[in-house]
């Protein structure tokens, strides 16, 4: 996907919101790159000391965020590096992951920032990473998201049922 045509997002009265990071812990240094990513954006909304809860691998993360939603976070920020073998099991992770995120965000409708890197090599997650040298920072993009939704929803009534 291109990074092209990402809208700048302006958030404003967001620092009430309660907003959690889960992340995996496969690839360290892309890993690390991008929770301090997730970290600074929400800083820059006064989001300070946000809970962050560590998984093993990106297939864990449907299941932590569901628990977060259903302790009624405003937000949460799923963070996670898959990048592709030998094998089609990269395939199983990127679909199980990506599945259980956006059903969790759709049944819940508590806003999930998916930052789940899916690459065909390591270079290509660290210029996403939001490390010195990075091109991209999709951490910081996940939280921008995962907030910037959180607070257009808020002005929004509850649904009926
Ligand atoms: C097994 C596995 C492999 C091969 N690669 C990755 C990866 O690149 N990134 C990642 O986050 N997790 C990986 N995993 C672990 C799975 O996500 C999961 O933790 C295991 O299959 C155990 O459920």
């Amino acid at each position: 996907m291109s990074g092209k045509g990402a809208p700048e997002l302006t958030i404003t009265g967001a620092k009430d919101l309660r907003v959690a990071i889960v992340a995996a812990q496969w690839h360290t240094t892309v890993m690390d790159g991008l929770v301090d990513g997730a970290r600074r954006a929400l800083a820059d909304c006064g989001i300070e000391d946000p809970l962050l809860v560590r998984v093993p691998g990106s297939f864990e993360l449907p299941v932590a965020a569901r628990r977060l939603a259903a302790l009624g976070y405003d937000a949460v920020v799923a963070l996670g590096v898959v990048i592709r073998g030998g094998t089609p099991h990269f395939d199983y992770v990127c679909q199980g992951v990506t599945e259980g995120l956006t059903r969790l965000a759709v049944d819940s409708g508590v806003p999930v920032g998916f930052g789940v890197l899916t690459c065909d090599t390591e270079q290509q997650a660290l210029d996403r990473a939001g490390l010195p040298g990075s091109v991209e920072d999709k951490g910081h993009e996940a939280a921008t998201a995962a907030v910037a939704t959180a607070a257009a929803l808020r002005g929004l009534s509850e649904p009926r049922n």
